[in-house]
Parts: C-alpha cells; structure tokens; sequence
C-alpha cells in the first residue's frame, strides 16, 4: 500500500478528517479533505460529525479549532509548528498595556495562543479585521500582534486611536519593495496582490490588498493572467491545481513559512497512527477565548 492509500485507510477507520492551510506543502493540501484559511478550517471542524480532526497547520490554528470544537480530538501532526508572530506576544505583557489603556478594547489576531486570546475583547482575521474594528464602540483599540496589519486596519480606519503591539510575521515583514519592483519591470502585465501582513511601503504599490482567501478569490476571478504574490509560497500551489491558467510568481524567493513546511506525508500518517499530538487546553483559558473567538463571528 502507498502512503496515500494508508493515511485514507486509517482516515476512514478513526473516522477523522484532514484539513490543511493554504499554506501547507501541495502534498499535504492534495490530501486534504478542506483547504483553507485558519478561520474557514476552525468553523468547518466545529460544524462536522468527525471525530477526530487532522490540523495541518501551525499550533494557534489547531488550539483555535479545539476551541470551538472541545468536544473532538483535535490533532496537530507536528508539535513544533508554532508561529513565530502569535509567539511575540504574551500575557504579561499585553495586561500590561491594558491597564496603560483602560478605555481601549483589545483586538486580537487570530494568529494569537489561546491565552492571548483569553485576555483579548474580540478576534479577527486577516479578512475581517477592519469590519471587525469598525464594530467596536470603543474610540481606543489595542492591536495584537501584528504591527503590520493593525497599520493597515488603523489606515482605513483613522477616526479610532490605535495602539499596535510590535509583533510581525517574518515571511512577510522581510518581504523588500524592490524585490516586487524588480518583479514588476520585468513582468509589467502582472497584477500585484499583497497580505496585509506585509509592510505599509508593499501595500502602498500593490493593486490589491487581502487575506489568503482573498487572493485567492481575486486571482481566480479576475480577467488578467499574471500575478505578482506577495505571501508565502503555499498561496502560489493552491493557484498551481485551482487557476493552472493563471501565471504567477512569488514576490520574493524567501517567503516560505519554515513552521508551515514542517508537516509531510510521514509525519501526517504517524499522526493518524498515533494519534499524536493531541491538543489539551485549560478549560478556563478555552471558555475566555471562545468568548473572543464567538464575539468575532458574531459581529461580521
Ligand atoms: O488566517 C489565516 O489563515 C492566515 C494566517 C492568513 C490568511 O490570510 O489566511
Ligand atoms: Fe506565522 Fe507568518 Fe508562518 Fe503565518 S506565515 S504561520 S504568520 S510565521
């Protein structure tokens, strides 16, 4: 039997399912039952009859899908896949500036830990972060962890007072404007579409600005051919099997998330083999951020 054939045989007896970030390499996403963004997965895994559920993604996807999901045995196949900008911030710190700012509401990334989650007000995601602000009463907003998003989110929403945590995403905050501009004098047709992840001086020369599904959605849709991708590599082989049409090429060659990259096709059997690594949370910290986590689906 090939690898294949065996993670389908175990998915089928322990009646679990894999979903998989578009970040993910293009054999995992080609294995997968659901391809998505971390929100798009969390809400799937928590309206499905599986038991088990198979995470290829990094650990605040997985404890954000166990969080709307307690009831199911959430498994993260690499226990070290962490992400390096929900890692910068903590909650010592971010109390910290919430006492500094008492009238502020605290808004949170959902590339945050359950526990950041558990001190923040309301959630959001690369696709509903400005909505998300706009519906706060709250003229002061506390923006954690990513500086780069919550300039861009402050930008389209100058009436509110933000104060942004100093976290990045390093695959997208080393993206350079030269590298794109580069890319641009050569491939003049192309369409640049860019993660808000990225720095304010890339956004401000792109043609369009969103989350994973929004690219997505904006290449597959529109009438051009060539792009110009500024966000991790995945979003290019998601392209490759869903618009094989379309021609695109990746802003700069190293925008490849190492903590994406570290589930593969052993790892992945091994998981449903052995059910390892199974995601545990504290129950009050999983009862405060699903508070965090409902809030933001209830307002968008
Ligand atoms: O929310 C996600 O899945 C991430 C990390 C990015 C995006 O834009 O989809
Ligand atoms: Fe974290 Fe950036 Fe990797 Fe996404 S691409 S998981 S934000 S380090």
């Amino acid at each position: 039997m090939t690898l294949v054939q065996k993670i389908n045989k175990l998915k089928k007896e322990k009646n679990a399912v894999i979903v998989a970030h578009t970040y993910q390499p293009i054999e995992i996403q080609k294995i997968a039952d659901i391809v998505g963004d971390s929100f798009q997965l969390s809400k799937f895994c928590a309206a499905n009859d599986y038991d088990t559920i198979i995470f290829c993604g990094v650990m605040f996807m997985a404890e954000s899908a166990k969080i709307l999901s307690p009831d199911k045995k959430v498994i993260l196949p690499e226990i070290d896949a962490g992400c390096p900008m929900a890692d910068m911030v903590d909650t010592a710190g971010l109390k910290r500036l919430k006492k500094e700012n008492p009238e502020a509401a605290v808004v949170c990334y959902i590339n945050s830990s359950a526990a950041v989650k558990a001190e923040s007000d309301i959630c959001c995601t690369s696709s509903n972060a400005v909505d998300i602000v706009m519906s706060i009463d709250n003229d002061k907003i506390i923006f954690v962890p990513d500086r780069n998003l919550g300039a861009y989110v402050a930008s389209q929403i100058p009436e509110k007072e933000f104060t942004l945590w100093d976290g990045y995403c390093p695959v997208h905050d080393e993206l350079r404007r030269e590298s794109v501009e580069k890319l641009k004098r050569e491939h003049p047709a192309a369409k640049i579409a860019a993660h808000p992840e990225c720095r304010g001086d890339i956004l401000a020369v792109s043609d369009f600005i969103g989350s994973t599904k929004a690219i997505l959605e904006y290449v597959t849709t529109s009438k051009e051919k060539e792009f110009i991708i500024a966000t991790e590599i995945g979003v290019i082989d998601r392209l490759s099997l869903i618009a094989p049409g379309k021609t695109t090429y990746l802003a700069q060659v190293d925008m490849i998330c190492a903590d994406m990259k570290k589930i593969d096709m052993e790892k992945l059997f091994i998981s449903l083999n052995e059910e390892k690594y199974i995601i545990e949370l504290d129950k009050d910290i999983m009862d405060r951020a699903r508070g965090c986590l409902e809030r933001m689906v209830a307002a968008v």
